[in-house]
């Protein structure tokens, strides 16, 4: 007979993928061990969930050993004895215990890894494969079908992310053209070696230095040059912009407004003037995902543009809604975007992270599971994109461990699902899965 009650809870501080210091939490009960680490954010969105750092000298104020004290001092208390297999009471103990609305007490991070580690542990003393377990934990039922997510790489970084001039953040290319998930990283992987080789003759060799996320971050200052590159890339290797690939953008806006102006490719725009900037990309470009395309405060700049395109393109919402179904809620209300960006450490625990999901769903909004650009080498997101069968994730370029561990997962559990993996033909192919 199994047994399902928590023995031991540890935590430890280890590094993430920018040699920060981030939480890992072991678990134990049947004798089994599962354990999960915690990734970070460098664009954070103001209302996330709050990462606990002690300030101070140690890790230049980025050491995180009072969020591991916490886990191992006082959350262990209070979980240990029970079972596994209860998320959601698991994570309402420990949002009793923290008692306040951000996490601001033991830290999101404190949190977050023990709730990821009983998910992991309950899908391993279970003898399921994670996704399904997550599968079950949010739906309430078993599939025997799976929409593997469309893989978002991220091959050219800017803003926060890089040391060049590009206000936007992120450029992505989406192979959704592809039959099978593993196409499609083959596909991506292509187009990325391809790009290496155009920037390097046209820029010089430091133009193929890599940013955070594992895209190159040339030295350019114009979002149009970095879009045209990655077109040339993509028809060079033999593809047709918009038929295997679409493009997407996370312009992480928030980032580059100042005194109520936006400073992209040389201009200040005001509000408007972004609006039109970015319809005149839609025409331009096989661009169909942008992501924060204004400053996170400004829900009526999100509800125009989602408006005036027409949910013919997806406008997705990170630092506005924060993975908050508080803030989701009202960005449902006055339809400002049409997809949620959902990222665990936002809002501190596994279960708030799938009733966003589940919101979004039952709201007609698409869901995009997603990396923190301080990642490591835990794959949990891949198994979260799976079980909710989201049809979409973005863990950067197909390149650097950090990034790869997460589309190496999603290749082994096609291999696993076999004839039940679906790959998705489009952004609204979830509509049959959840
Ligand atoms: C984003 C993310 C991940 P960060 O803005 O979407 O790509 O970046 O983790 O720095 O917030
Ligand atoms: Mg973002």
């Amino acid at each position: 007979m199994t047994d399902f009650k928590i023995e031991k809870i540890q935590a430890r501080w280890v590094l993430d993928s920018r040699g920060n210091p981030t939480v890992e939490c072991d678990l134990i009960a049947d004798k089994r061990l599962e354990r999960a680490i915690v990734p970070s954010g460098a664009s954070t969105g103001e209302l996330e969930a709050l990462e606990l750092r002690d300030g101070g000298d140690k890790f230049l104020g980025k050491h995180v050993s009072k969020a591991v004290s916490n886990v191992n001092d006082k959350i262990v208390k209070s979980l240990i004895g029970m079972d596994v297999r209860e998320q959601n009471l698991i994570d309402k103990k420990m949002l009793e215990l923290d008692g306040t609305d951000n996490k601001s007490n033991l830290g999101a991070n404190a949190i977050l890894s023990v709730s990821l580690a009983v998910a992991k542990l309950a899908a391993r003393l279970k003898n399921e494969p994670l996704f399904s377990h997550l599968h079950q934990i949010s739906y309430e039922k078993k599939n025997e079908d799976y929409l593997l997510p469309i893989p978002c790489c991220n091959i050219l970084n800017g803003g926060e992310h890089a040391g060049n001039e590009l206000a936007i953040q992120e450029f992505m290319i989406l192979p959704i053209g592809a039959d099978s998930f593993s196409t499609a990283i083959r596909y991506a992987s292509e187009v990325y070696h391809i790009l290496k080789g155009i920037l390097s003759k046209k820029y010089g060799k430091s133009a193929i230095n890599v940013g955070d996320e594992g895209g190159f971050a040339p030295n350019l200052s114009n979002s149009r040059e970095a879009l045209d590159v990655i077109i040339e890339a993509i028809e060079e290797r033999g593809f047709t912009p918009g038929k295997e690939f679409i493009l997407a953008m996370d312009a992480a806006a928030s980032e580059f407004y100042e005194n109520g102006k936006y400073l992209i490719d040389g201009n200040q725009l005001n509000e408007a003037e972004l609006l039109e900037y970015y319809l005149d990309l839609i025409k331009e470009y096989p661009l169909k995902s942008i992501e924060d395309p204004f400053d996170e405060k400004d829900f009526g700049a999100f509800s125009e543009l989602t408006n005036k395109v027409d949910n013919s393109i997806q406008i997705v919402d990170d630092d506005i809604t924060v993975t908050n179904i508080n803030i989701l809620q009202k960005a449902i209300n006055l339809e400002a975007g049409n997809a949620l960006l959902l990222k665990v450490n936002q809002i501190g625990s596994l279960s708030e992270a799938i009733n966003a999901a589940k919101m979004a769903f039952k709201n007609d909004f698409n869901v995009m599971v997603s990396h923190r650009s301080g990642e490591t080498e835990d794959t949990f997101i891949a198994d979260l994109a799976v079980g909710l069968c989201s049809g979409q994730i973005k863990s950067g370029a197909p390149c650097r461990s950090d990034r790869c561990a997460k589309y190496n997962q999603i290749l082994r559990i096609e291999e696993l699902l076999g004839e039940n993996a679906k790959y998705p033909s489009d952004f609204k192919s979830w509509k049959k899965f959840v």
